[in-house]
């Protein structure tokens, strides 16, 4: 089991996502847990680089290590990094919850670890929402969060 952590730090979000899988064939189980978010859906994406220097700007595009367009997460035709949305019931409470995918990994030389997972202050329109940068952003708006995935010993 290869694990992964990644600690989200912005003005008014937090939290973290925890990343486990089992094998480099597995499907990575990615739980998460983050407070501040106002009600509604978040873009939430595994950016190309792990730098946060100037803040989460610095991360970069959606991890797109095959020249895809942005999609959701089902999509053939789709970012490494598109992991969709998380929906928050609203700022009082964590919002939690549990992604498996299959197309992120912490194998090998497309892996995740060293980059940078960010939430948006806005939905993810998952490529369909006819916005001139629905295609590579998912119009998801600006970067509320983020922080670079390291490997962990325990989760
Ligand atoms: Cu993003
Ligand atoms: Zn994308």
């Amino acid at each position: 089991m290869t694990k992964a952590v990644c600690v989200i730090k912005g003005d008014t979000v937090q939290g973290t996502v925890k990343f486990t899988q089992e094998n480099k064939d597995a499907p990575v189980t990615v739980d998460y847990e983050i407070t501040g978010l106002a009600a509604g859906l978040h873009g939430f994406h595994v950016h190309a680089f792990g730098d946060t220097q100037q803040g989460c700007i610095s991360a970069g595009p959606h991890f797109n290590p095959h020249g895809k367009e942005h999609g959701a997460p089902t999509d053939e035709n789709r970012h490494v990094g598109d992991l969709g949305n998380i929906e928050s019931q609203g700022p009082e409470g964590p919002t939690k919850g549990t992604i498996t995918d299959k197309v992120i990994s912490l194998f090998g030389e497309h892996s995740i670890v060293g980059r940078t997972m960010i939430v948006h202050a806005d939905k993810d329109d998952l490529g369909q929402g006819g916005f001139e940068d629905s295609k590579t952003t998912g119009h998801a708006g600006a970067r509320l969060g983020c922080g670079v995935i390291g490997l962990a010993q325990n989760l």
